[in-house]
């Protein structure tokens, strides 16, 4: 058998209207969970900033060279895991990032394409549905960081950190006292991202076999 993937998966801090980012307690909750996910896995809590964004995805993309990366961000409209399916090349942020930058809106990179996400996302979508956990789709991931993140990381202009496979998925604010009723437990937001990156490591695994 194939030795699994190495899978880089990221999740944010918070950011202007934000205070709590849920992927942040998820991702740690996913690294310090029972080791049984599928490949070598690397787990980064990253910035909302425009600045540290792309540093960090150099150092990720030099010192750990993932097979698959996974970003994972908040959406306060996201019902359950959104699959999104494609970066855009724009920034049209209608607030600053965590350090006060907002940029104009302009293009990520000049006369870029957009780019499709390369996870299974099918795969990922039916083996939620299995567990009970909702998902939907979205073809725009927004202007501001995550589709930021998402572009830089399948964009073929961003060499430097280059996961042949790789995408983005929103989820909903954590449940608690006053939460809005899209929101879910800390404990289904991290069953469903073990199951998101599980979908992604059988996924790999397949391909290798063929290849
Ligand atoms: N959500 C924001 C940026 C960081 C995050 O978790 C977004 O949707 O762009």
């Amino acid at each position: 058998m194939a030795a699994g993937p190495r899978i880089l998966i990221t999740g944010f801090g918070p950011f202007p209207g934000a205070p709590v980012n849920p992927t942040a307690a998820m991702i740690e909750a996913l690294a310090a969970g029972p080791s049984n996910l599928a490949g070598e896995i690397r787990t980064e809590i990253l910035a909302v900033e425009y600045d540290t964004v792309p540093r960090r995805l150099k150092s990720l993309g030099a010192e750990f060279a993932p097979d698959i990366a996974i970003h994972f961000g908040l959406s306060a409209r996201a019902e359950g895991f959104t699959l999104e399916r494609l970066a855009r090349n724009e920034i049209a942020a209608d607030r600053p990032d965590n350090s006060g930058t907002q940029p104009p809106a302009a293009c990520i990179v000049e006369s870029g394409d957009d780019h499709p996400s390369t996870l299974p996302l099918e795969e990922i979508a039916a083996a939620l549905a299995r567990a009970g956990l909702p998902h939907s789709w979205s073809d725009d991931a927004g202007g501001y960081l995550c589709n930021y993140i998402f572009y830089l990381s399948r964009s073929p202009y961003f060499a430097e950190y280059a996961p042949p496979v790789s995408g983005f998925v929103h989820v909903p604010p954590l449940a608690g006292e006053g939460a809005p009723a899209n929101s879910m437990t800390l404990e289904d937001l991290v069953a469903g991202a073990h199951i998101v990156v599980t979908a992604c490591a059988e996924d790999w695994r397949k391909r290798q076999a063929v290849a």
